[in-house]
């Protein structure tokens, strides 16, 4: 196999030379210029975005790498893959792949080779296939609703993804549970220039039969519904159609009843349909301000798929009841306050359907509570991010991906050392940037910008964006990871990038500025209580249940966490599931921004590079040793090198291991002898003894058809 090929570059960037950024980007270049678009560091996978279809997947690759060992072939995800399934089903080891990235850099499409490729080599009695099917069908079903085009990626998740597949102690798939994060809503009412609405609205529209149209109140022409960018309504390599049927027939395999999918798509259409409920200035008797609905026909055509009165809907969206505990007082709401109402209920309505539909497959797919299970997980999540505006999802993103890189340090680097501890070998310290101080400054229980913000949201009085700032200002001041204009007044260093209402995180991939704009509004995600009240009321089965506080029985007066709240648990969660397993990485990197194939700008491969981390990534695994085994196993695969331990040995394990390498005369700075495993420096070392183990099978094959022959 060439592993120093100068066509190709280094398969595994451990044995770079010089190890310097320049180097990195080029051996990334070289590889990708002849479509090797996977690179090694040790274990990590780096995956750069071909933008085209490669002849390197389907059933004769994954049988492929099912027979061999990780470093036998090619890089590939599929080795990854093979490595955990197997780590999982052998040794009884829980699994998690950590899929990171920025927007379109391949992260989605990686999930589903991993997916694809354990669905392959598991399991294949009838049942198992069924479990397959639906944890695969999940797949178009969770794009269609939570996948949008946008600038960066014609088929951009919009929400973040963490699966568990669950296996029985033999390695066959028993079910799984998906959990979602933070799905970007505010897509529902508006998108930027050039993106469109979440997949399902283009597909349904164009998807869908007369009659089903007819049903639903919708016409085919996206044209008609304000929710729609105008400019975009179809999308290159996307067939709505087609898809439209294949996510109808990807719910019913996973199990959604023909009614269910029927009230998912009327709930679907009632979104649209509220773009277009028209608010119109109106005045009171007493000549205030108030507003009303310009053209009833869309709030009553909603009303009758909904079974919502009219009226009522109306009511609820063009005024606010204000509860004390003596009375009632209903208030007019203004054009502004009315449209603000109207875009809030289709942004909830959709999210809590988005909830709804990933709380349907869990129930479909779950395993049975005695089950004894293994674990694997397969976390797809948003990258990164650095826009030219950065709003509270940014802040919240990063911040995910500040937790994500200190699961990195903390479990590829330190379990690194803490092994060679354990083990007995001397390991050179390797410096790196621990980043729990801006965790810490973002999650702190009391003193962090969460908590700040949640404080606001909840103070009474007069709380606004800026006097949430002004309090992370006064917190902050001497922070090192937190600047603002405030702060760097007070250092006499004058940025003139930064606004007045802005602040600026260093985060380990850079420097972030945050706009503080809606960052209360975001936060606090209230729905005024007369519009969960009116959705409780309708008729429809599925709508009722997505607004359980509605229920004036169950209302009560506190109120809901806030979205960082939640957010921050649900990540806390995911932490602690993550450090429960082993880690596999792939990191995945988007070559160029015109989603071209065949173009590489390193400026823009080396600014991801540093938000991967890649180069501290290569500089701990080489200062270390690359590989790793148990003495058991090593001389299982490898005594058959060595006339000590060919065909018999009675030794101990470590001897025998000492034996093989021993006659193989290799420097001395390549092994290191453990406790219980043997280190092996570079993969070089490896690839030769997989190679002279290779000769030596061809050697005693040949020898046995010579004493085959000789007997007959
Ligand atoms: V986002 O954060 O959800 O916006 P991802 O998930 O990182 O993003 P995605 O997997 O959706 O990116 O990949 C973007 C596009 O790149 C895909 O739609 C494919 O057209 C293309 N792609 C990605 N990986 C591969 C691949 N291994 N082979 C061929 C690929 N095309
Ligand atoms: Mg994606």
């Amino acid at each position: 196999m060439p592993l120093l090929d100068g066509s190709v570059g280094v398969e595994d960037l451990v044995l770079l030379e010089p190890l310097v950024e320049e180097s990195l980007l080029q051996n990334l270049q070289l590889r990708y210029e002849s479509k090797e678009i996977y690179t090694y560091i040790g274990n990590v996978v780096i995956s750069v975005n071909p933008y085209q279809q490669l002849p390197i997947y389907g059933p004769e690759f994954i049988a492929k790498y099912r027979d061999y060992t990780f470093y036998e072939l090619k890089p590939h995800i599929y080795a990854l893959a093979n490595v955990a399934y197997q780590s999982l089903r052998d040794r009884d080891r829980d699994q998690c792949i950590l899929i990171t990235g920025e927007s379109g850099s391949g992260k989605t499409e990686a999930s589903k080779l991993v997916m694809s490729y354990v669905a392959a080599i598991c399991g294949k009695a009838e049942q198992v296939n069924s479990v397959k099917e639906q944890l695969l069908q999940s797949n178009p079903v969770l794009e269609a609703f939570g996948n949008a085009k946008t600038i960066r990626n014609n088929n951009s998740s919009r929400f973040g993804k963490y699966m568990d597949i669950e296996f029985d102690f033999k390695g066959s798939p028993l079910g799984g549970v998906i959990t979602n994060y933070l799905l970007e809503k505010s897509r529902v009412v508006k998108q930027l220039k050039g993106e469109r609405n979440f997949h399902i609205f283009y597909q349904l529209l164009a998807g869908a039969d007369a009659q089903l149209l007819k049903a639903l109140k919708l016409e085919r022409d996206t044209t008609g519904y304000a929710y729609l960018n105008q400019e975009v309504s179809r999308v290159d390599g996307l067939d709505d159609a087609s898809s439209f049927r294949a996510v109808q027939s990807a719910m019913a395999v996973i199990g959604f009843s023909e009614e269910e999918i029927q009230q998912v798509l009327e709930v679907t259409s009632m979104v649209l349909k509220l773009g277009n409920v028209l608010v119109a200035d109106e005045f009171q008797a007493n000549g205030t301000p108030a507003s009303g609905i310009r053209d009833g026909r869309g709030v009553r055509e909603i009303g009758e798929t909904v079974g919502l009165n009219s009226e009522e809907l109306e009511r609820a969206l063009c005024s606010r009841t204000m509860e004390t505990a003596k009375e009632k007082v209903v208030t007019a709401l203004n054009v502004m306050q009315a449209q603000y109402a109207r875009d809030a209920l289709a942004k909830n309505v959709y999210s809590r359907l988005f909830d709804w539909i990933v709380n349907r497959i869990n129930e479909s797919i779950k395993v049975g509570i005695g089950e004894k299970k293994k674990v694997m997980g397969v976390l797809d999540i948003y990258g990164f991010e650095i826009l030219e505006d950065n709003s509270f999802e940014q802040f919240v993103i990063n911040y995910c991906n500040e937790k994500l890189q200190q699961v990195f340090i903390e479990m590829t680097l330190k379990e690194e050392q803490e092994e060679y501890k354990r083990e007995g070998i001397p390991w050179t310290k390797v410096d790196y940037f621990d980043n729990g101080i801006i965790c810490n400054l973002i999650e702190h229980n009391q003193r962090g910008i969460l908590a700040m913000l949640d404080e606001e949201c909840l103070r009474p009085g007069v709380v606004s964006d800026s006097t949430f700032l002004a309090k992370l200002n006064q917190l902050f001041s001497k922070h090192g990871h937190y600047e603002s204009k405030v702060t760097q007044n007070a250092q006499h260093q004058y940025d003139h990038t930064m606004g007045l209402s802005c602040f600026r995180i260093c985060h380990y991939a850079g420097k972030v500025t945050y706009n503080v704009t809606n960052f209360i509004d975001k936060n606090n995600d209230l729905l005024f209580r007369d519009l969960s009240q009116a959705m409780w009321k309708a008729q429809h089965p599925l709508l009722r249940s997505l607004f359980p506080e509605g229920n004036p029985k169950q209302a009560s007066l506190k109120r809901p966490p806030t979205a960082g709240a939640q957010f921050k648990s649900s990540v806390a969660i995911l932490m602690k599931n993550l450090y429960s397993k082993n880690p596999n990485y792939i990191r995945c990197i988007k070559p160029n921004e015109h989603q071209q194939r065949g173009q590489f700008s390193s400026d823009l491969v080396a600014t991801q590079a540093r938000y991967l981390g890649l180069l501290e990534n290569v500089r701990v695994r080489r200062a270390g040793y690359a590989y790793r085994q148990g003495y058991g196993p090593f001389l299982e695969r490898y005594r058959l090198l060595s006339r000590s331990t060919w065909p018999h040995w009675n030794g101990g394990d470590r001897e025998g291991v000492e034996k093989v390498l021993g006659e193989l005369s290799m420097s001395s700075g390549e092994l290191a002898f453990g406790k219980t495993k043997i280190f092996i420096r570079s993969p070089k070392t490896l690839f030769y003894l997989e190679e002279q183990r290779r000769l030596r099978l061809q050697q005693l094959a040949t020898l046995i058809q010579k004493i085959y022959r000789g007997w007959r």
